[in-house]
């Protein structure tokens, strides 16, 4: 399977990085943009394919015994109901995984994402609480289970995975419109999940189905593949390509983002010494919750060759980013500080 075949919209080389099935955004893609990723550049995940769903029939049904009134909407209906709109990111679980091998010497299996599994958009929708309470929801609801209307992954059905009512009520968007345009079909069109804060599977698009049950719902999803996730942890990137040339003796600014799925970031430092030594980086205020805070910092390399940029980011819960993570057999949730190579040139 390669991307081109699964995957509608183009993924030029300068903006994506081809992974089977998947798209990962190049950091350096990100310099001199706004807050937001542009759809353009968004990275995509998929297990299958992108499905291409006529709006005209799509139908969102709820049911289920945590429900007393199952519920269908249509497009027009959907978008007819009350909206909001929030600034979040969604981020794949997996994204940095390559870095168990690069950095700490063993290797993960699965898709080597670089620190590219992440992107921030303006969702607007409906808050599925609002669709929630209009089929009924019952005091009795403990699980929330959305399911794709992309084809079923091997022998395990329809990617789905539950979420726990308290979650679904509290921030969850059925989201139809990214950055201002209609939701692109990659991201999930007609309709998708957006779960802030937490790991990206949860974020279901093609959305069809929703489950509502007074009992805990299992699924190879949160049983087999990502047991146990829900919030991703602290992380931070640089706006430059791996390997950038940089040169010497000139003051450049160095520009990156920081996130956390737990709260807002509260501080970001730099080293450009392995680590001996650690700048603050500037930025405006905290930023959002649940999306990343862009800052920059000037250095002005004194060595010529080959050197490292290391950013190191926390978050108003006090979680920094260490300089290891614990081995994950899945390679989820690498959050160390990432030796990013850059090559100083003369002047
Ligand atoms: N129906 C469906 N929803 C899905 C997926 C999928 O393959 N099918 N992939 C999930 C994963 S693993 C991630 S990381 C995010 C990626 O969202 P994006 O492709 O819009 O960036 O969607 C999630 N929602
Ligand atoms: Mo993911």
């Amino acid at each position: 399977m390669h991307a081109l075949a699964t995957i509608v919209k183009p993924l030029p080389e300068d903006l994506f990085i081809a992974h089977d099935g998947s798209a990962e955004t190049r950091w350096e893609a990100m310099a001199g943009q706004g807050y937001h990723t542009p759809n353009d550049r968004f990275f995509v995940r998929n297990h299958t394919a992108t499905p291409l769903v006529d709006a005209a029939t799509w139908r969102l049904r709820l049911h289920g015994d945590g429900l007393r009134c199952p519920a269908e909407f249509g497009y027009d209906q959907l978008r007819s109901l009350p909206s909001r709109t929030v600034d979040t990111a969604i981020e794949c679980a997996g994204n940095g995984r390559r870095f168990y091998g690069g950095q700490q010497g063993r290797t993960a299996p699965g898709t080597q994402w670089g620190l590219g599994g992440i992107g921030v958009a303006r969702w607007r929708g409906v808050p599925l609480r609002v669709l929630l309470e209009l089929a009924g929801i019952r005091r009795a609801a403990v699980d929330v289970l959305p399911q794709g209307l992309d084809a079923p992954f091997e022998h395990h059905g329809h990617v789905r995975r539950p979420l726990p009512v308290d979650k679904a009520m509290a921030d969850v968007l059925v989201a139809y419109e990214m950055n201002g345009e209609t939701l692109p079909p990659d991201h999930g069109f007609p309709a998708r999940l957006v779960v802030p804060g937490w790991v990206g599977i949860a974020s279901i698009k093609w959305l069809g189905d929703i489950e509502v049950a007074t009992r805990q719902l299992f699924t190879p999803w949160n049983t087999e593949f990502y047991p146990g996730l829900t919030t991703q942890p602290v992380k931070s990137a640089l706006e430059l390509a791996w390997n950038a040339p940089l040169v010497y003796g000139r003051g450049q600014v160095i520009r990156g983002r920081s996130w956390s799925g737990n709260g807002r970031i509260v501080r970001v430092e730099v080293s450009f010494d392995g680590g001996a030594t650690w700048h603050r980086a500037e930025h405006k205020g905290s930023r959002l919750a649940g999306a990343w805070l862009p800052w920059h910092i000037t250095w002005v390399p004194r060595r010529l060759g080959e050197q490292t940029v290391m950013a190191r980011a926390t978050d108003e819960t006090g979680a920094t980013q260490p300089l290891r993570t614990p081995h994950h057999p899945f390679g989820y949730h690498f959050d160390a500080v990432v030796r990013h190579p850059v090559h100083v040139i003369p002047g």
